[in-house]
């Protein structure tokens, strides 16, 4: 600008000088003119002046404020370079946040899946422990009433096997008596065979005797004679036929010597001791059926006679009398 004005200033002063003359008047005018145009210069160069110091301001202003801009400029700068320092790092932390990114994103989708697997395993472990709770259940029901079952068990088995030691010695004991029957089983088997050798016997002497009636009762045979004789003629006809006169031992026996109906002697006398009435095999009178007041007879009757009128039908008579009589022979005892 200043330089400008120096231009303007030389080309205005070369013009006045050439034209001294002829443009004095000229000059008049143009230095009326001048001196307005002076005047407006001065103006004007106040004004530049003050144009020019506002600028010299203006461009202190500029240059402290373009120091400050470049002091701003060079904090800016290093603020930039750290800003791109921090920026490279940021770039790098961002890679290395992108690559972590992306491995904790397959990380993540891995997690899914398995979170995902999980869930289903998860779902399947729920039916599943359902399942066990409620098969649980049952087992504890069933056990409970297995429980009760064997303690019902228990009681019975205790029951049997108390039972069982019963039957045990009961088992003992019939085996013990199974033994005496069998012993006595062949006891009586060979008492068997010799009744049955005996019956053999009786048979063979029955047939030799059957012309004669004999009747069989009760293990004996009976024969009722025919013609009458006294006590010992008839005693002495049944030795001759290996028999006796009867003896009774039973009230079944008494009731079959008196059916026949015959007044007969029978094997009793107390020919031996007065009063003592024995049987002609030697043994005492145990089951007597004497008549009402008999015996009566004393010393004068001495032998057994069967009347048959009443149950009690036995007499003390006379021995010497003849009578009908009655013969036994035993078979078996
Ligand atoms: C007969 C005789 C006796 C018997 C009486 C019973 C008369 O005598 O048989 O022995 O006791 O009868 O009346
Ligand atoms: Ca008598």
């Amino acid at each position: 600008m200043q330089a400008a004005l120096n231009i303007s200033l030389r080309l205005a002063l070369f013009n006045m000088a050439k034209n001294v003359t002829e443009e004095r008047d000229e000059l008049r005018r143009i230095n009326s003119d001048i001196e307005a145009s002076c005047k407006n210069l001065t103006e004007e160069r106040d004004d530049l002046k003050r144009k020019l110091n506002d600028s010299v301001s203006q461009q202190n202003s500029l240059t402290e404020e373009r120091d400050e801009l470049r002091r701003i400029n060079s904090d800016i700068e290093a603020s930039c370079k750290n800003l791109t320092e921090e920026r490279d790092d940021l770039k790098r932390k961002l890679t290395n946040s992108i690559n972590m990114a992306k491995n904790v994103t397959e990380e993540r989708d891995e997690l899914r899946r398995i979170n995902s697997d999980i869930e289903a395993s998860r779902k399947n472990l729920t039916e599943e422990r359902d399942d066990l709770k409620r098969k649980l259940n049952d087992s504890v029901s069933q056990q409970n009433s297995l429980t009760e079952e064997r303690d019902e068990l228990r009681r019975i088995n205790s029951d049997i096997e108390a039972s069982r030691k019963n039957l045990t010695e009961e088992r003992d004991d019939l085996k013990r008596k199974l033994n005496d029957s069998v012993s006595q089983q062949n006891s009586l088997t060979e008492e068997r065979d010799k009744l049955n050798r005996a019956i053999q016997g009786c048979r063979m002497e029955l047939e030799k005797l059957s012309p004669a009636r004999w009747m069989y009762f009760r293990g004996s045979f009976y024969h009722i004679s025919s013609d009458q004789k006294t006590w010992q003629e008839s005693r002495r006809d049944c030795q001759q036929k290996d028999a006796d006169l009867v003896i009774i031992n039973s009230k079944e026996e008494q009731d079959f010597t008196r059916q026949f109906q015959k007044y007969m002697w029978i094997g009793l006398t107390d020919l031996q001791t007065e009063g003592t009435w024995k049987w002609v095999d030697g043994t005492p009178v145990t089951k007597s059926y004497w008549g009402p007041k008999e015996p009566n007879g004393g010393s004068g009757e001495n032998c057994g006679e069967m009347k048959f009128d009443s149950e009690n039908s036995w007499n003390d008579g006379s021995c010497s009398l003849s009578h009908f009589w009655m013969c036994e022979k035993k078979v078996r005892p």
